[in-house]
């Protein structure tokens, strides 16, 4: 048996693999020990790899939509339509007439979004939109007005760890154990969610009512500078503003927090205490759920300010700026502004320049309402919109006014049965490109690995960076697609690295392309506008927001909106991650599904009793905007009159109840947690 040492592109983790052959096939998958992150293990869904590759619910060969069911036709053949179709819409409507979207997967997997971003700068739109668009960009953003360059949480040193909306045990799997490690060996954990996870036993728990936090954070600064816990000489030295956030927060005490959050204000001072006298201390913050909420993008600089007055910048144990690895871009330029570019100009205008990725909220929006121009073409590649798009009713009104829609996913997903055409792509383990996860996101480890083949593409599935790059050849973009193989684009990719293919050929397990530095201010002070870390940031203010975070009340909560709140009395939470699944992924894998086989709604005893409903039982949970139908979970681990349902499973999609005109308005995003709901009892 051949044994390939690649990683695992099945989440942002990108953990270490052993992948087993045996005649050309995937027998099996193990943790590679020499892994720094891994060590050797698996989660429970990384270990069925196999599965994901032999996944019965995978297109063997491209198809086409003929009267309303699917036939097969070649690649040539495909690949020729869509274009000439694409050129004619360009003719009729414009190249912006396109949409592009890449899943959560254009994250981990490089190659996916990069070869997207080149083909629609190749046909000229402005439209090409990512999960970034509501998930986790908003956190980066934040940390950047505040810092002016992205630091990352440093759990594996830190002594104080606040888990702030955030599980890791289900969604980043390694991270928990790192917390669990750290715990073990001393450090003091706080965990603040409305439910009561399982590693929130190990320390101090807080449980807010859902969307309060930014009002939790601002008490706590509130306590540290009125007991002058602040880190004097540094913020002395570092930041800027800090007079402002001492006059700022005073009307911020425990005490109003408490009514607006429901915590006690006891224990919002010993948090507070505890972050701020032990050194080394980090917020963990969700990495998807505190962006999605209306005040998400405030309450993550909330966060930065915390780590900021309390000296925990680039120290052990704290938030670290990480050495960024420069792989080429493959980028063209792009005349025109992606959508959202006025609405939302925190998210677009901040920065140097624009994110690459549009406003998800506004995708959808504009592909039904044809304003400010028609969307007619989408492009759904590496992800499954028809269930983890926020509104799933927008989306379909969207796919409905569309006259060239096309998937391209190893499986027949959902999305696919509303395309015109399927074309298959491989998984990651039957292409080679770059593994590691080298944007540090979540770990600051400049840690990089060659992502290997592991076996062939499997039927007439391609590697996603052919099938965009067949495309622009028969559209006449050939000169911007010269590669012809995965080492070709590799090689592109490193060539402007430091780090060769050759060194990660020889280092299968990964190479270090950097030096994790501490202290990196000294040297290089901040890349903010005033060079220090902004407190108050004046460009927010220019772009007509709060220059310090201001508490905003959930939209549909009692306080703003008390009308809605009397026929939709429970708080609704989607999307809690589990650790068997991915998103909409891996649900059809038999093994993980005997483990958690059906979509459930938590509740508490105390809900539960209000519409008499026992365990176990299927209800009914509603939005103004939609119902779905759903086993109930009866569990004291939430809290009273908050519902959390998990989001990725087509039979009780959750996006069914969410409404895509809810929105943080400084970031533009989507609404997914702290939305109005009620239960429904089903049977009497
Ligand atoms: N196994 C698995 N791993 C995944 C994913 C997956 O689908 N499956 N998805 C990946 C993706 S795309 C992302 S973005 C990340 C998501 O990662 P995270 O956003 O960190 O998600 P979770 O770890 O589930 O933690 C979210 C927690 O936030 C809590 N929460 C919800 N609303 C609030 C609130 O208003 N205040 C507070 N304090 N807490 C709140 C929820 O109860 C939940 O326990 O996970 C990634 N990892
Ligand atoms: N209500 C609610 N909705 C949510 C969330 C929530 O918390 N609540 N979370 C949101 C977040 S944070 C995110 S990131 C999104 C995620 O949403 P998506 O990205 O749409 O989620 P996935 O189901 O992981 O879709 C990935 C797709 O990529 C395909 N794929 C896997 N490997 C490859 C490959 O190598 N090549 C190609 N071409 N395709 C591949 C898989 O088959 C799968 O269909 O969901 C969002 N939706
Ligand atoms: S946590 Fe699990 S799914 Fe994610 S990379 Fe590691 S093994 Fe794969
Ligand atoms: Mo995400």
């Amino acid at each position: 048996m051949e044994v390939v040492k690649t990683d695992c592109g099945l989440c942002i983790n990108c953990c270490g693999v052993n992948a087993y052959v045996e005649d050309g096939k995937l027998v099996k998958v193990e943790g590679m020990p020499e892994h720094w992150l891994n060590k050797g293990e698996l989660c429970p869904k990384g270990a069925r790899l196999v599965d994901l590759v032999y996944s019965p619910a995978r297109l063997k060969h491209p198809v086409k939509r003929v009267n309303g069911r699917f036939q097969k036709l070649s690649w040539d053949d495909a690949l020729g339509e869509i274009g000439a179709k694409l050129l004619e819409l360009k003719e009729k409507y414009g190249a912006h007439t396109l949409a592009t979207w890449t899943g959560s997967v254009g994250v981990e997997h490089f190659e996916m979004a990069a070869f997207n971003q080149r083909f629609r700068g190749a046909y000229g739109t402005p439209n090409f939109f990512n999960p970034e668009g509501i998930c986790f960009r908003s956190r980066i953003l934040a940390r950047q007005i505040t810092f002016g360059r992205y630091p990352i949480e440093e759990p594996v040193n830190a002594n104080c760890i606040i888990l702030w909306g955030r599980n890791p045990d289900e969604s980043y799997w390694p991270v928990g154990r790192q917390v669990r490690e750290r715990v073990k060996n001393g450090a003091k954990l706080i965990t603040i969610d409305p439910r009561r996870t399982p590693i929130s036993k190990l320390g101090i728990y807080l449980q807010p009512r859902p969307g309060t936090d930014g009002a939790i954070a601002l008490a706590m600064m509130h306590v540290i500078i009125e007991e002058e816990l602040w880190d004097k000489p540094f913020v002395e030295k570092w930041t800027s503003g800090f007079d402002r956030l001492i006059e700022h927060v005073r009307e911020y005490t425990p005490e109003k927090a408490e009514v607006v959050s429901s915590v006690p204000a006891a224990e919002i001072r010993r948090v507070a205490r505890i972050f701020a006298t032990t050194e080394g201390a980090c917020i963990l913050e969700g990495v998807g759920h505190m962006n999605q909420f209306t005040n998400g993008l405030q309450t993550n600089r909330a966060f930065a300010i915390l780590q900021a007055i309390t000296g925990n910048v680039d120290v052990p144990g704290g938030w670290v700026t990480c050495p960024q690895i420069r792989l080429a871009d493959l980028r063209l330029p792009i005349k025109e502004n992606s959508l959202g570019y006025d609405e939302y100009p925190v998210y677009h205008q901040f920065g140097k320049r624009p994110p690459p990725y549009g406003s998800a909220s506004m995708m959808t929006e504009t592909m039904r309402s044809g304003k400010p121009y028609p969307i007619k073409a989408f492009i759904s590649s590496g992800s499954n919109p028809a269930v983890t798009f926020p509104d799933t009713k927008l989306f379909l009104e969207g796919i409905k006014n569309q006259e060239l829609v096309v998937s391209i996913d190893p499986n027949m997903t959902e999305t696919g049965q509303l395309a015109d055409y399927v074309l298959p792509a491989c998984t990651f383990l039957e292409e080679t490109g770059i593994g590691g996860f080298p944007y540090g996101i979540s770990y600051c480890e400049p840690y990089i690995m060659l992502r290997k083949k592991v076996i062939e593409p499997l039927y007439e599935s391609k590697p996603i960076w052919l099938i965009w790059s067949e495309l622009g050849r028969k559209m006449g973009y050939a000169e911007h697609f010269p590669w012809n193989t995965d080492e070709e684009v590799a090689e592109h990719f490193f060539s402007t690295s430091g780090v060769t293919v050759k060194d990660l050929t020889d280092h299968p397990e990964g190479v270090y392309f950097g030096k994790k530095e501490y202290r990196l201010f000294e040297k290089s002070g901040f890349g903010t506008a005033s060079g220090k870390i902004e407190i108050y940031s004046p460009r927010m203010e220019e772009l007509g927001f709060p220059g310090i975070p201001t508490h905003v009340e959930p939209e549909q909560s009692l306080m703003a909106n008390p009308e809605i709140v009397k026929e939709y009395p429970e708080i609704l939470l989607t999307g809690a991650r589990r650790v068997e699944y991915i998103d909409a992924q891996m649900h059809d894998v038999p093994a993980l599904r005997v483990v958690r086989p059906e979509a459930e709604a938590e509740l508490h005893p105390v809900t539960a009793r209000k519409y008499g409903i026992v365990h176990g039982e299927l209800i009914g949970v509603e939005t103004p905007r939609g119902s779905i139908k759903i086993k109930a979970d009866v569990t004291e681990n939430i809290k009273p009159g908050v519902v959390s349902v998990p989001h990725g499973w087509a039979e009780a999609n959750c996006n069914i109840l969410l409404d895509a005109r809810l929105l943080d308005t400084v970031s533009g995003y989507i609404t997914m947690n702290s939305v109005a709901c009620r239960v429904v009892k089903l049977q009497s």
